[in-house]
């Protein structure tokens, strides 16, 4: 019993992640599986494309299997936890330095781990059904899978904005930020991955289409850009704060207060790191800070809170962002 499927044929290798009862979210299997599939394809003259689905309508991958690894930190099984993270972050570097086209059609949630076998790959295509987020420091994690990296690449402000809150943005909104490369309205991606398949040439079927992905709001980018262009978490909650009056500010704080203080530490650390480093130190660094703060009591009591009990009320210790030592950030970063 496997979780993805592969087809070959017309010079196109289809990955179709196939685990819907868990939206997809990626296990080890999975993430060794891929691996396997994408390092063999890379030396395969018969294909030229490497394109990633879901088959599931409800999800293309709603992150990485956490449930699985707090059961590993609870049993303090480390090398499981090593394992998975190391074999995972190793999946998101195949696919950033991958040598053929690689294509992910983002149809539903993408979350986490899932952005990470999409983001760093050529091509991602969204419709406006796309949910992408990383949603991470509500669990007492931060967001990984390299992207510590790409985050601090996007326009101003974004990246630690969606790092910090975990905002969702929807297809339109991630193509205006440059997560996704190509926006296809729903109802016709069905007929742009058989055209895939087909073998027909990619810049034929994925042309720019720039007035047919007004499906939601544009982001608030000007906000985004006056509170979330810091690296201090003190100074983004200050401004948040000072803001009186402004309801879109006071919806971010109502995120920021769901997150595990220490996570929102960690992930404005990780991310300021992550500006001035290449992809391979980012995640080596993310390798570091998943052993870390899988073995912190923030990681099991969000797991459990948002997954596994899903109260939705974890007591995260300490519970105030102003009372985070900084010796604890800099234990868990490494730096
Ligand atoms: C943060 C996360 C994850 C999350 C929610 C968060 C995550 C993840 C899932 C998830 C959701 C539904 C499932 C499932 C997993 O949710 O990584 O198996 O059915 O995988 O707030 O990091």
């Amino acid at each position: 019993m496997s979780y993805i499927r592969t087809n070959v044929a017309n010079g196109v290798g289809e990955i179709v992640l196939d685990r819907p009862k868990a939206l997809n979210a990626l296990d080890q299997s999975m993430v060794d599986d891929m691996y396997d599939v994408l390092l063999r394809w890379a030396d395969d003259d018969d294909i030229e494309t490497v394109m990633l689905t879901s088959g599931t309508d409800r999800a293309f991958c709603a992150g990485g299997d956490i449930r699985a690894i707090r059961d590993s930190a609870l049993a303090d099984d480390t090398e499981s936890i090593t394992r998975y993270f190391s074999h995972e972050y190793r999946l998101n570097q195949l696919i950033a330095e991958y040598p053929k086209a690689h294509i992910a059609l983002i149809d539903g949630a993408a979350m986490g781990g899932g952005l990470g076998i999409s983001v760093h790959g050529e091509i991602r295509v969204v419709t406006e059904k796309a949910m992408i987020a990383m949603p991470e420091t509500a669990i007492g994690f931060f967001p990984d899978i390299g992207s510590t990296y790409f985050l601090p690449r996007l326009p101003q402000g974004v990246g630690m904005w969606l790092a910090l809150t975990g905002a969702r943005v929807r297809g339109s909104q991630a193509l205006s930020v440059g997560l996704a490369t190509h926006f296809v309205p729903s109802a016709e991606l069905g007929g742009v991955a058989d055209r895939i398949r087909s073998g027909a040439p990619l810049g034929e079927i994925l042309v720019p289409s720039p007035d047919k992905h007004t499906d939601h709001p544009p982001l608030p980018v000007e906000q985004i850009g006056e509170y979330f262009s810091d690296t201090n978490i003190a100074a983004i909650v200050g401004g948040l704060r000072g803001a009186v009056g402004d309801e879109w500010a006071a919806q971010m704080l109502d995120l920021l207060g769901h997150a595990s203080p220490t996570s929102l530490w960690v992930t404005a650390r990780l991310l300021e790191l992550g500006e001035t480093a290449m992809l391979d130190e980012c995640l080596e660094r993310e390798l570091h800070s998943a052993e870390k703060i899988t073995a912190t009591h923030d990681f099991a009591e969000g797991v459990r809170a948002v997954l596994v009990d899903k109260d939705r009320t974890p007591a995260f210790v300490p519970s105030e962002i102003d009372d985070v030592d900084p010796a604890e950030v800099s234990r868990i970063v490494g730096v």
